[in-house]
């Protein structure tokens, strides 16, 4: 099993199990997901907590690049990844990433995708498209441009960096960021206030605050446009060389075609 659910006192936690590939997002991870979050709802489950094994470095290296598929658009509506994050989005209850160890790529847009994040001093948060060679998807760049300044997001996606759990807080990524030592007491305490209150307003709630912030009509004009845009990368050498790379464990040559 990828993951690990447990379920008590109207909360339901899922714990990432792939330590060996450092909780990298792949169709089965997202399959044992997405049972789980099912399960609980049939549960009567009221907040959902996503986290690592505490001690982890990595909370989750984002996509699988195994499964990343070359030569076509590896981002697409029925990606994986992309139905996880919707599954999150569309959840009736609140789901809180706990969130120690790095975060990369598309594990960053999960927890944007969260209802609120609390995270610890470990906690680093990086996207990474052009290391691979790759632009990134109009859903995600969207709900960056959400939650984020411009001038930040840019610098995110520009240079791929890790940014510390203090400017996380800074830039809202982070709602809470607490100790290590007591990163999980303070979530399920936190998560156990949001289990006291009717949970039929919360869920309505979410669901208002998601379909209000969502109501961007995006014109046929801009989406043509961003999709060309996008294909240009995912034909490049570059995506090629990134994926390669990444496999042959050394640093890509980016040529710019
Ligand atoms: C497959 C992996 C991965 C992985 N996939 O351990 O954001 S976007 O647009 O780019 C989007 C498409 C996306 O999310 O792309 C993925 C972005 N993620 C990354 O760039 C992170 C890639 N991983 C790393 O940089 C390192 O693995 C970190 C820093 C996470 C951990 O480093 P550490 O030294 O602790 P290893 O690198 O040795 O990884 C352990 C094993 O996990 C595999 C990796 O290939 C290695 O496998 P082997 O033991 O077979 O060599 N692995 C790690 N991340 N995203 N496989």
């Amino acid at each position: 099993m990828l993951i690990i659910k447990e379920y008590k006192n109207f909360i339901g936690t899922i714990t990432f199990n792939n330590t060996e590939k450092r909780n990298a997002i792949n169709k089965q991870f997202v399959n044992e997901f997405l049972e789980a979050l099912n399960d609980f709802k049939n549960q009567n489950v009221r907040v959902v907590i996503l986290k690592s094994f505490y001690g982890s470095k990595v909370w989750s290296a984002g996509h699988d690049i195994d499964e990343l598929p070359t030569g076509e658009d590896p981002l697409m509506y029925s990606d994986s990844l992309e139905k996880m994050l919707r599954a999150v989005k569309e959840y009736h209850a609140p789901v809180i990433a706990m969130v120690s160890g790095s975060v990369w790529g598309g594990a960053t847009d999960l927890v944007l995708s969260c209802d609120i994040a609390i995270g610890d001093e470990t906690s680093s948060f990086a996207i990474t498209p052009v290391n691979l060679g790759l632009a990134y998807n109009t859903s995600g760049l969207l709900q960056f441009m959400r939650r984020l300044p411009l001038n930040f997001i840019k610098e995110m996606f520009f240079t791929a960096s890790a940014f510390n759990a203090e400017q996380a807080k800074d830039w809202g990524i982070l709602n809470h960021l607490v100790k290590s030592s007591e990163l999980e007491n303070f979530t399920y305490k936190f998560a156990g206030k949001i289990t006291e209150k009717a949970p039929l307003a919360v869920s309505v709630i979410k669901e208002q605050l998601r379909i209000l912030t969502d109501a961007e009509p995006v014109t046929p004009n801009v989406f043509e446009q961003i999709q060309e845009l996008r294909n240009k990368v995912y034909h490049s050498e570059d995506y090629q060389e990134g994926i390669s790379a990444f496999k042959e464990k050394r640093k890509p040559v980016f040529k710019g075609k």
